[in-house]
């Protein structure tokens, strides 16, 4: 009997032994880290749990439109559009003349909208630079304008208390060294001359901005960057030894078997998952236990400006509600804004910025700071937790008409303490409906936005008796 249970045990150490070796391919350019950052450069990132992009660039002036018509796709894609032709894109740059730009104005309305980071495009796919680089002309140099707009943003935001990433694209479709793919000794030639550009350009940036706490890659799915991992992996050493602490999400890498975002062992490259994008995880497993960010529009799929707004346009309410659910889900929320031509928002972003800022004002507690709260979810919202402590928030976004809040508890915890977050100083009193189960009464009313409740938990001091399992 206990030789067969030996042999037993053996078999499945064998078994499992046989599995991670299988599992687990060598690679010398995949993941370096297995787990998240832990430093405090991450925590704090990871505390800010809500951002403002902002996508701008020449693409602003046609806003969509070229010639009386309609560009359907993404605005910041135009140029793209079989429409307008590439000699006329490339010369709008002689127009764009943002008088109104006013970055301490835009500091301020982030700020007020509770935005705690922002990322700016500093050049986007049609490779148009926002800062005056050395090492290309299409540049904001070469405009009317002809001052940098990065460096007076940056400035402006971290005055405001708001860190500043910068948003850089591989693909660019002004130089003439960039490829999608790889065909020809020349074509080899040009993209590693290309990469040697970027690689210019992202030390540059750093050295003219050196208070950004990171970069957001984009452009990276092409052929000719997927398939060079090794040098995915240096630039991102490189950077991250230049300018330590710096957080890149996933996007940027790649590994030496043309993996991105994970690796060919399913780990996580880069500091944050990067891939969500106008979609959020629905549930913790969705995330894998991995920090994450998750990008928003307030249209449907615009990011640059556009003249003309199709479609579903998000309200405040709904942002609110994605903010929180992404804290609820341990990721950081990211709200795009697409500036005019003269540097002005638009009234319809302005006045969302204004109505999340209202929300915030009264309930930013309940997001700042805060994560995964380990609570069955309920169906009037979210629970988030601030990190750490005892401390849990429920946001309640779906009021029930019977006027109850369920809430489960694990085992042995109570709630000590219930409180609205619009009246801090008026109890909450929590009736208890079962075992380790409450109500949360609220007061009938139209909610016109989500309502937030603050709990206390404690250790249940005694059993709550007279609740039995019934017998079946
Ligand atoms: C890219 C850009 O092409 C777009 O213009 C914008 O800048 C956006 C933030 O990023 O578009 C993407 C990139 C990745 C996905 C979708 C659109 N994705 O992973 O689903």
């Amino acid at each position: 009997m206990k030789i067969c249970k030996l042999l037993g045990v053996l078999l499945l150490m064998q078994q499992l032994a046989a599995a991670q070796v299988k599992d687990t391919i060598p690679l010398q350019h995949g993941a370096h880290r297995i787990g998240n950052r832990t430093d405090a450069d991450m925590q704090r990132w990871r505390a800010l749990r809500f951002g403002q992009f902002i996508h701008w660039g020449v693409y602003a002036i046609p806003g969509g439109m070229w010639n009386g018509k309609v560009y359907n796709g993404a605005a910041e894609w135009i140029r793209s559009w079989k429409e307008m032709p590439h000699e006329a894109y490339d010369q709008l740059y002689k127009q764009f003349n943002p008088t109104k730009y006013n970055p301490v104005e835009w500091a301020q309305q982030a700020r007020d909208m509770g935005a705690k980071y922002m990322i700016i495009t500093t050049k986007h796919h049609d490779g148009f630079c926002l800062w005056p680089s050395k090492y290309s002309k299409y540049t904001i140099a070469s405009t009317p304008y002809k001052k940098d707009i990065i460096g007076p943003m940056v400035e402006a935001y971290n005055k405001a208390g708001i860190d500043a990433y910068l948003y850089f694209s591989i693909i660019d479709w002004n130089h003439p060294d960039w490829r999608t793919s790889l065909k020809t000794a020349a074509d080899s030639a040009a993209m590693g001359r290309f990469k040697i550009f970027v690689k210019n350009q992202l030390r540059e940036l750093l050295e003219r901005y050196p208070t950004v706490k990171g970069f957001w890659f984009d452009g990276t799915w092409d052929e000719s960057w997927k398939n060079d991992g090794a040098f995915t992996d240096e630039l991102e050493q490189y950077l991250q030894k230049l300018h330590p602490g710096l957080i890149i999400g996933s996007r940027l890498r790649a590994d030496e078997k043309g993996a991105r975002h994970f690796d060919s062992n399913n780990r996580l490259m880069g500091d944050y998952e990067q891939g969500w994008e106008r979609k959020l995880p629905n549930t913790i497993a969705d995330v894998h236990g991995n920090d994450w960010e998750g990008v928003m529009t307030v249209p449907e799929n615009q990011w640059g400006y556009h003249q003309q707004w199709n479609g579903h346009v998000k309200s405040a309410n709904e942002i609110i509600e994605m903010l929180v659910k992404s804290a609820s889900l341990n990721g950081n929320f990211v709200l795009n804004f697409g500036p005019k031509p003269d540097g002005t928002f638009r009234t319809e972003e302005q006045e969302l910025m204004r109505g999340i800022g209202r929300w915030m004002k009264v309930n930013g507690e309940a997001v700042y700071g805060t994560g995964y709260a380990g609570l069955d979810k309920q169906d009037w919202g979210y629970y988030t937790r601030k990190t750490g402590t005892d401390t849990v928030y429920m946001v309640v976004c779906n009021v029930p008409v019977n006027g109850n809040l369920r809430v489960k508890l694990p085992a042995g915890r109570s709630i000590g303490k219930a409180w609205m977050m619009e009246q801090p100083g008026v109890a909450v009193q929590p009736e208890v409906i079962g075992r380790d189960e409450y109500f949360i009464p609220v007061p009938s009313r139209v909610y016109t936005s989500p309502l937030v409740i603050g709990l206390k938990l404690e250790q249940r001091e005694r059993g709550q008796g007279g609740f039995e399992k019934a017998k079946t």
